[in-house]
């Protein structure tokens, strides 16, 4: 696992609640979840993170899930070009920041589309979901730039995997193995593949994050916690009510780096 610095992240803006969502769990409190975000800006300084906050967005909904909108493999930034249409321009609200902090960045280019929600990075090795949201092109981008600085890159369909939105819904990779909820457990190219398995009920909690030795993951999933501390991770939990409603997980409310 790298060693994280800094996290770039965007506080949920006065649109929040009509971003785009295919959860059942009713709208979200606006006020709850800047709490809730609040709380995780905290969480991340907790973990030795510099955290760089970035303007709420009145425009876009869901430029709160800064993770979508930029990969950064080891200092070399990637802008993406997000699947959904109406957060396509949310790329614009992050490029002056990513040109601010490094000497160059790439960026994907038409017809590819990437969100780094798709995007788990196993060491050397980086995990790519195909999804509704990315395809083939642009996930053969972000190959090239990992090929150049000797990473490879896996790609993993998960077209056929109901109701994921992104790879990172039902993965993350966590002191050396994945973290994998049952609708991803059938992906080929996570078999043989050491993991944590967790039960349906827990899908949600999948989406973890180990920052700098310590793992955030979503409060209310006692069964996920005690795995993890099982394997002696000093586990930080996070309520992430209201952003579940908008189909966020924890990963993606930071860019880290
Ligand atoms: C969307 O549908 O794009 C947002 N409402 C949620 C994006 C969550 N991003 C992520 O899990 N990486």
């Amino acid at each position: 696992m790298p060693t994280f610095t800094r996290a770039i992240v965007r506080p949920p803006g006065p649109t929040f609640a009509k971003g785009l969502t295919s959860a059942t769990k009713g709208a979200p409190d606006l006020s709850v979840a800047r709490a809730q975000h609040a709380a995780y800006r905290d969480a991340l300084r907790h973990c030795g993170v510099e955290v760089m906050e970035l303007p709420p967005s009145d425009a876009f909904p869901d430029a709160t899930f800064v993770e979508d909108v930029a990969v950064i493999v080891d200092g070399h930034p990637m802008l993406t070009r997000p699947g959904a249409p109406s957060r396509r321009d949310e790329v614009g609200l992050i490029r002056d920041k990513i040109a601010a902090l490094f000497e160059r960045y790439d960026a994907i280019a038409a017809p590819g589309t990437l969100d780094g929600g798709d995007v788990c990075e196993a060491g050397d090795r980086y995990f790519v979901g195909i999804s509704d949201r990315t395809n083939e092109a642009g996930a053969d981008q972000l190959g090239r730039l990992l090929k150049s600085i000797g990473k490879r890159m896996v790609k993993v369909d998960i077209r056929s995997a109901r109701g994921l939105l992104h790879l990172k819904s039902a993965i993350a990779f966590v002191d050396g193995v994945f973290v994998v909820a049952p609708v991803a457990r059938e992906l080929t190219a996570l078999s043989g593949e050491p993991a944590i398995y967790l039960d349906e009920d827990d899908t949600y909690a999948a989406n973890c994050v180990e920052i700098n030795g310590r793992v955030l993951v979503a409060a209310g999933f006692s069964r996920v916690t005690a795995k993890l501390k099982g394997r002696r991770l000093d586990v930080v939990e996070l309520e992430m009510s209201e952003f579940e409603k908008m189909n966020g997980g924890l990963s993606c409310l930071s860019l880290r780096f």
